[in-house]
């Protein structure tokens, strides 16, 4: 109980009080909790029912239930909600219970669930429950399975729980622009055996995106694949939280896909294995060692590995996916020799500003005038300087006097001594370089299309 009320303590969560209830004309509703705090909230243990190791929602929290009858009760709310993506900028999205994604839901193999879900947007909406093994008239797709859920109306969904594993709750009303809001959740199912599958440490995130004009906080719905905020749990780096863990830990992350596209989910350190899919869990004999791992649109990825001491970076392999919104439009200028023309331009447009003719990096370090509530393209600080980084990307970060259920940011790793790259001062040794025969190593050749047989 004292893990329970230091969580809604520490979590600075509110409660619809019974006025707010019966407003929507349903009384004996559990009361739906609400948190808007962008940090990762710890989910107690189970205060009733079959016990369970909770997963910790990066940036997010898992909903409470009301155990009735023996059936778990939990109330989801759809509403426009405030999210801060990071520091320095919010959008106004759409979410369950205050935030966007909502709250993860918990279970347990073999519970029977009861959903309550209230609309409080300005359309309908339902939930589909991605993944989950259940009748065919709990699925949640409007028009199909069931009648959309009216505005200010209360939905009921209740079903077993027939598999563990790792799932996600979604509209299926009005769906593009539902989710291009940020409407989505996870939904874990764990094992009934709490030894099955066990785990030092669970994380668990969505793969979002949205696309928000610069200085501007509302995503454009209609947008199908240029998206320009690519994000963890409504979350861009340097907002996203690192994932904390103890030397020799067996770690899971479990990735959900609710973009428009595919992402190679890379972590540098520790070879990882899949362990779960949308399926479920994947048998031992099928497992093979992985560094990066593919999540298509739409898919669920487990993936489980052994704890090294150091800060590894955790990121989506498409670089683009490492940026945030500015600076896309910014043209390629890599050996192009600006200042003649920076002179013209500065006549005509005095704050011109040379950019990225030797690459891009010193603009991660660069103070540049950009609209309010607007992300740098590349941001975040390490230890060295600069990390050039925003978008799908967090750090992993390992140490070997972490305590059991410690979380908190550990801060920069200390590299033992002889572990660190660094500056080399005396006379490097010859390189060797690879050139074409009978080619001036110094000159690019071009070799322009002859013709149109090849096509
Ligand atoms: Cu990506």
């Amino acid at each position: 109980m004292n893990h329970r009320r230091s969580f809604f303590k520490t979590a600075g969560a509110t409660f619809l009080g019974a006025a707010a209830v019966s407003r929507i004309g349903a009384a004996s509703l559990p009361e739906a909790v609400m948190q808007q705090s962008p940090a990762t909230q710890l989910p107690p243990p189970p205060p009733n029912g079959r016990p369970f190791q909770p997963m910790v929602t990066l940036n997010g929290w898992s909903l409470p239930w009301r155990m009735k009858d023996g059936v778990k009760e939990f109330h989801l709310v759809a509403e426009p909600v405030v999210r801060e993506i990071a520091p320095g900028m919010k959008a106004r999205l759409w979410g369950y219970n205050g935030a966007s994604p909502g709250p993860t839901i918990e279970a347990v193999e073999g519970d029977r669930v009861r959903i309550f879900v209230t609309n409080k947007l300005p359309e309908v909406t339902s939930v589909h429950w991605h993944g989950i093994l259940l009748p065919s008239g709990m699925d949640g797709v409007t028009g199909l399975t069931q009648p959309p859920i009216g505005v200010g109306k209360t939905f009921m969904y209740e079903f077993v729980l027939q598999r563990p594993g790792t799932h996600m709750y979604h509209p299926h009303a009005d769906e593009m622009v539902q989710m291009a809001m940020g409407m989505m959740g996870m939904f874990i199912i764990h094992p009934r055996d709490t030894r099955q599958f066990k785990v030092d440490r669970d994380f668990g995130f969505i793969l979002n995106a949205y696309d928000i004009e610069p200085g501007s906080a509302t995503p454009r719905v209609n947008t199908m694949l240029d998206f320009n905020l690519w994000t963890w749990n409504s979350r861009a780096f340097p907002g996203i939280a690192p994932l904390v863990a103890r030397t020799g830990e067996r770690v899971r992350i479990r990735v959900g896909n609710l973009t428009m596209t595919n992402h190679p989910i890379h972590m540098h350190g520790p070879h990882f294995e899949v362990t779960g899919t949308d399926g479920g869990w994947v048998p031992k004999s099928a497992r093979w060692p992985e560094v990066t791992t593919d999540v298509a649109v739409g898919q669920m990825r487990a993936i489980e590995f052994d704890a090294v001491a150091g800060d590894w970076a955790i990121h989506c392999h498409k670089s683009h996916h490492t940026m945030n919104a500015m600076g896309h439009a910014v043209p390629t200028m890599i050996g192009v020799d600006q200042r003649d023309l920076a002179k013209k331009i500065t006549s005509l447009v005095p704050d011109y500003m040379v950019m990225g003719d030797k690459g891009m990096h010193d603009m991660a370090e660069m103070e540049m005038p950009i609209p309010d509530n607007t992300l740098p393209m590349m941001t975040g600080t390490g230890p060295f300087g600069p990390i050039g980084m925003g978008g799908m990307f967090s750090v992993v970060k390992v140490r070997d006097h972490i305590a059991r259920g410690d979380y908190q940011d550990p801060g920069p790793y200390q590299h033992p001594a002889g572990t660190l790259a660094s500056e080399y001062t005396a006379e490097p040794p010859e390189a060797s370089q690879a050139t074409a025969p009978g080619a001036d190593a110094n000159t690019l050749q071009v070799r322009k299309p002859t013709g149109h047989q090849g096509h």
